[in-house]
C-alpha cells in the first residue's frame, strides 16, 4: 500500500482546531493538500498544501476547489449546537456541495460526522454503529443527515464514504463523559491517513473514540481501512471521573451537555427509546 496518495486531499474545515492539526500532520508525511475554510489560515501554511478561502455555500467555488483531488476530508461547517437557520446553509447545502464535488471528481469523503447524531442514547446503552439516529440538537441532526447523505451518494453514484462519528476529539479529556467519548489528534490523523489509503470503503461508519475502557461504543467498519486507535483516556480516570455536571439530563445521555441545550420536556421519557 502506498503511503503518499497519488492525488491530493481537500480538507476543508482548515482553519479550525482539528483542520490545523491535520493539516499539519498531513503534510508532514509529505502529503500534497488543498485546506480551505471560511475564515483565514491562521497559521503559516505547510510546505506541500496552499490554502484557498471558499464558503461551502458557494458550489461553483468547491468545485473549483476539488478539481484533480482524490480525497475530500470534510472538517468545514458548524461543529456546535447553533439555531437551526445557522446550521442549514454550512452543514446542509454545504455537504451537498461536498458530495456533487467527489462526484465530479470519483473522489472518496470522509465526513467528520459526530456523538450527536446518536446523542440522545442513553450512556448505559452500549451502541453499534448501525444504531438509530436519535440526534440531540440541529447540529446533531446535520450530521445524521451528512451520513445519510453518504450512503445515497454510494448507492446512487458509486462515491465512497467514510463516516466518523467523532466523540470528543481534544488535546485531552476535560470531565468524567470524555473518559468514555475522547478521540486524541494523533488517532484522528491516522484514522484520515488510514481512510485516504484504504484500497476500497463503500459507506462506512466508525466510532470516532481512542481505546477508552468506559466507551459507550462498540461495533463499526475499523477492519474495513485497518484503523485501530492507540491511544486511550483511561490515564486521566482519577482527575477527571469527579468532573460531572450535576444535570440528571446530560448525565443520563450520550451527548451530554448538547441534550440540555434548548430543552424544553417538564419530565423526561421513562426509559431507553430503542433497545439494541
Ligand atoms: C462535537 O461534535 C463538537 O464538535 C465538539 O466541540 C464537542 O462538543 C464534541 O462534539 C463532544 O461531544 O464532546
Amino acid at each position: 500500500m502506498p503511503d503518499i496518495p497519488t492525488k491530493p486531499i481537500l480538507l476543508t474545515g482548515a482553519s479550525g482546531a482539528l483542520g490545523r492539526m491535520l493539516a499539519r500532520n498531513l503534510a508532514a508525511r509529505g502529503w500534497s493538500l488543498v485546506l480551505t475554510d471560511i475564515v483565514p489560515f491562521p497559521d503559516d501554511v505547510p510546505p506541500g498544501c496552499r490554502f484557498v478561502t471558499a464558503d461551502l455555500n458557494d458550489g461553483v467555488a468547491i468545485l473549483k476547489l476539488a478539481e484533480g483531488c482524490g480525497m475530500i476530508l470534510h472538517f468545514g461547517g458548524v461543529s456546535t449546537e447553533q439555531p437551526f437557520e445557522d446550521v442549514l446553509g454550512p452543514n446542509i447545502r454545504g455537504l451537498f456541495h461536498i458530495y456533487e464535488a467527489a462526484r465530479r471528481e470519483k473522489a472518496r469523503v470522509l465526513f467528520a460526522s459526530s456523538n450527536h447524531s446518536i446523542g440522545f442514547h442513553e450512556r448505559s446503552e452500549p451502541l453499534d454503529a448501525d444504531c438509530q439516529f436519535l440526534p440531540d440538537g440541529y447540529y446533531g441532526l446535520s450530521k445524521a443527515y451528512g451520513e445519510l447523505m453518504g450512503r445515497m451518494y454510494w448507492f446512487k453514484h458509486g462515491v465512497e464514504n467514510v463516516n466518523v462519528r467523532i466523540g470528543s476529539c481534544f488535546p485531552e479529556p476535560v470531565d468524567a463523559r470524555m473518559l468514555s467519548t475522547w478521540l486524541s489528534y494523533d488517532d484522528l490523523a491516522e484514522l484520515c491517513a488510514q481512510a485516504t489509503l484504504a484500497a476500497a470503503t463503500e459507506s462506512c461508519v466508525i466510532w470516532g473514540a481512542s481505546a477508552n475502557a468506559r466507551t459507550y461504543w462498540r461495533a463499526d467498519s475499523r477492519s474495513v481501512i485497518g484503523w485501530l486507535p492507540q491511544d486511550s483516556a483511561d490515564p486521566f480516570t482519577g482527575q477527571m471521573q469527579a468532573r460531572v455536571s450535576g444535570n440528571p439530563v446530560q448525565e443520563r445521555y450520550q451527548g451530554g451537555g448538547y441534550t440540555v441545550i434548548d430543552y424544553t420536556r417538564a419530565t423526561p421519557p421513562p426509559g431507553p427509546m430503542f433497545s439494541r
